[in-house]
């Protein structure tokens, strides 16, 4: 898979060279590019914001530079998917990050300040799909720590990113469900035992106790997952 990135602070996404991705990366299974916006601006001051018309705070990005990048950036595809992380967008869920894992090119534009011309939405989708995606309910300054939280999602669900695959199908939201509690050695730690039953070798039993503790747990911290 091909992720193009946009954002006027690229060194935000630094931090996925380590770890899970760092290694999908260099192995070529991410093909991971991370754009300044501010490259495809053409005055001395590189600007990429303006006063919104119509009045009203803050500054809203201006549509030429983003014009040009999706221009190039899509150029190098049939059919790109074209992401803005945006706190009016759907909300991005397990479910979204497996639809994106099969795209062959994602293209993700990071805003800031109060957004984006609207226009460069409309102009996007005649590249590629368009997909406003917000992380959830509340709001961050700008595009591209919710960009790098869609990237870990979407790219350890690459075939060949995480190691062991059944490491991907018993975690929280996968089935619908919060995660069953977990519990290494030692046995016994400042007082609190582990639950007895994961110590007693019944495989079958230890699958029904995980299965009651997901529901029971689902149902305390998330009842809108249960439909309740
Ligand atoms: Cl995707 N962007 C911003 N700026 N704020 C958010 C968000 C995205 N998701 C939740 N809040």
């Amino acid at each position: 898979m091909r992720i193009d990135v946009v954002s006027i602070f690229p060194s935000y996404f630094d931090g996925l060279a380590l770890s899970l991705l760092g290694k999908a990366r260099e192995s070529g299974i991410l093909d991971l590019h991370v754009h300044d916006l501010r490259d495809w601006t053409s005055d001395r001051h590189r600007t990429v914001d303006d006063t919104p018309y119509g009045g009203g705070a803050g500054m809203v990005m201006k549509p030429e530079p983003w014009g040009l990048a999706l221009d190039e950036l899509a150029a190098s595809s049939s059919e790109p998917t074209i992401i803005f992380p945006s706190p009016a967008g759907e909300v991005f869920r397990q479910a979204t990050a497996r639809d994106l894992a099969q795209r062959e090119h994602l293209i993700i534009g990071c805003g800031r300040y109060e957004g984006i011309d609207e226009r460069v939405f409309e102009y996007a989708a005649t590249l590629g799909e368009v997909r406003l995606v917000s992380l959830g309910d509340y709001v961050l300054n700008g595009g591209e720590v919710a960009a790098m939280a869609m990237i870990e999602a979407v790219g350890r669900l690459i075939p060949g990113v995480v190691g062991n695959p059944e490491s991907l199908v018993e975690e929280s939201h996968e089935d619908g469900l919060l995660e069953y509690p977990s519990y290494t050695k030692p046995s016994a730690w400042r007082d609190r035992a582990v639950p007895e039953i994961l110590l007693s070798g019944n495989h079958g039993a230890i699958a029904a106790w995980r299965r009651d503790q997901q529901v029971e747990r689902t149902r305390v911290r998330r009842p809108d997952l249960l439909g309740d």
